[in-house]
């Protein structure tokens, strides 16, 4: 993945200290492009351990339409868990320890950290076993399940990847294969406004390729996911329609390091790619019906992992 580790540098090298919503500090530059080619072999990092089975169960979930976090506990998937704590300790109904800014205060203040780890335990805990209280606190409002599957309009609903792939079977030379996540009617009622925002697929030769417009990107953290996620996508939709696999590119809008991830990115560009993963798809499904067990990674060798804070 050298072009990760190129976007690395060119963000050392270029960017501009920036302050952020999350009070962290990042390097910062605006507007990048990268692109991957899928024939090369699947793009999962290979110098940091990368959880692909939680790449696979988020981008699952969004695709059947899904946006209560309930469904990812269940999965043993951790990802979204800090958005939908955020929104239980910031009701009237949590009367528990003060968690007002947990994700700094986390990594700062190891005392409060475990007290933090419980409470996140306890409400895991009862999103399990409460599903008004999950549909209450855990459902992370109109997010990217919701825009992908049932787009409000008026009294209907539009299913924009049901289109999407309908457009690529009947008109694949098409300049109009775009699904939007970013509803600017409904970004203030979402836990996270989408940042993965705006995707368009592309077929030449039978080959589906996919250009992503990510308006906010944390390069240590967020980005490794973004770009296996697409990826993955795209192998999905194209065993939809029965095309190959071209190439992903992804674009970036404000592509920043946090200060705090300073050691890892230098960790990691000190270590050198490995030969790239592959997939493999249960190819007897529609992509609606997969489950994390129908998509399996091979020959994935990756440097150990590398542990940095997430800014929430
Ligand atoms: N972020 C990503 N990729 C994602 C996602 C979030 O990089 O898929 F959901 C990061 C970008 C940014 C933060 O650091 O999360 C979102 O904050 P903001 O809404 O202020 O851009």
């Amino acid at each position: 993945m050298k072009q990760y580790l190129e976007l690395c540098n060119h963000v050392l090298e270029t960017g501009t200290k920036k302050e952020d919503r999350t009070g962290t500090g990042t390097i910062s530059v605006f507007g990048y492009q990268m692109r991957f080619d899928l024939n090369e072999g699947f793009p999962l990092m290979t110098t940091k351990k990368t959880a692909f089975r939680l790449i696979v169960s988020e981008l699952l979930w969004f695709l059947k339409g899904d946006t209560n976090v309930r469904t990812l506990i269940q999965d043993r998937n951790p990802i979204w868990d800090e958005w939908a704590f955020e929104q239980w300790i910031s009701s009237d109904e949590y009367t528990g320890p003060d968690m007002t800014n947990f994700g700094l205060r986390a990594v700062n203040d190891a005392e409060f950290l475990e007290v933090y780890r419980q409470e996140m335990n306890y409400f895991k805990e009862r999103v399990l076993e409460d599903e008004q209280f999950a549909n209450k606190y855990a459902d992370l409002g109109p997010v990217y399940g919701k825009q992908w599957r049932s787009w409000s309009a008026g009294e209907e609903t539009i299913d924009q990847i049901t289109n999407l792939i309908e457009g690529i079977k009947t008109n694949p030379d098409s300049r109009r294969h775009i699904v939007t996540a970013w509803n600017p009617a409904e970004v203030d009622n979402m836990a996270l406004p989408p940042c993965h925002a705006l995707f368009q697929f592309y077929v030449s030769d039978g080959k589906l390729s996919c250009q992503l417009y990510q308006r906010s990107a944390d390069i240590f953290l967020g980005v490794p996911f973004n770009i296996a996620s697409y990826a993955l996508l795209v192998h999905l939709i194209a065993h939809e329609c029965n095309l190959e696999v071209g190439e992903f590119v992804h674009t970036l809008g404000d592509a920043h390091i946090y200060s705090n991830h300073m050691d890892q990115v230098n960790e990691q560009l000190s270590r050198k790619p490995k030969s790239l993963p592959t997939i493999k798809i249960n190819l007897e499904k529609s992509i609606f019906d997969m489950e994390v067990a129908d998509i399996e990674l091979e020959n994935y060798n990756p440097d150990p992992r590398i542990k940095a804070p997430i800014a929430v």
